[in-house]
């Protein structure tokens, strides 16, 4: 992955300098991190909507998102808890090639990530369609842990991971931004490392 020129198929996260974000720690561990507990996901009752200011809803089951055209990512990790982590090789499904399927309205500029247990992260929808973001299920040739977001999380490489959503079920298309579940309780909106945006001012 140092090399010059990476397989054409694998999506470079673009390289933000400097590398690490202002105030992070490198780490070659990968940390877990979540509010609540690891939810129990039969794959059986499993599915993905995207629902709200679109002309085409969407909904798959785990056997049909599987079938969707797969992408790989290769990016770095930045967590608000100061930790960066190097070198990750996502695979999953690029979250515009489905979000194009579902055809947003013109009025649609931000989306509500709705996860299990309740969980919501929220986000621009003009960052969503950079192609450096991913619906992932495998991590570095393995498939995700429970513990990391199995069977399916988002990944958005340049906002700190609290907005990379674990568990993910629902992307929601909205005309206004609404706070998610970190957004509430004290982190910042926006959540860009190099400008060190960890906690709301207020
Ligand atoms: N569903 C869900 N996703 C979540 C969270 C959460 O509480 N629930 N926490 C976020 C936070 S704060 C971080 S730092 C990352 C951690 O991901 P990791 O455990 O795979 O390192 O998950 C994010 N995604
Ligand atoms: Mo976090």
């Amino acid at each position: 992955m140092n090399s010059d020129k990476p397989p054409a198929d694998i999506v470079e996260s673009p390289r933000i300098e400097p590398r690490l974000p202002p105030g992070q720690v490198r780490t070659e561990k990968w940390p877990v991190l979540h509010h609540g507990l690891v939810p129990d996901v039969d794959l059986a009752g499993w599915d993905l909507t995207i629902d709200g200011l679109v002309a085409n809803g969407q909904r798959w089951n785990w056997e049909e998102f599987q079938k969707l055209p797969r992408a790989r990512v290769h990016s770095d990790i930045h967590c608000v808890t100061r930790w960066s982590r190097y070198d990750n090789l996502w695979e999953g499904v690029s979250l515009r090639s489905v979000i194009a399927l579902a055809a947003p309205k013109p009025e649609a500029r931000f989306a509500i990530i709705h996860a299990e247990q309740g969980f919501t992260t929220n986000l621009p929808l003009s960052e969503l369609l950079a192609d450096d973001v991913l619906l992932a299920d495998k991590h570095d040739g393995q498939a995700l842990t429970p513990e990391h977001g199995w069977p399916l999380r988002l990944v958005v490489p340049r906002r700190y991971f609290w907005k990379s959503a674990k568990w993910i079920r629902r992307i929601e298309l909205v005309d206004h931004d609404t706070p998610g579940f970190w957004e509430r309780n004290g982190y910042h909106n926006e959540a860009d490392p190099w400008r060190e945006e960890r906690f709301a001012d207020w």
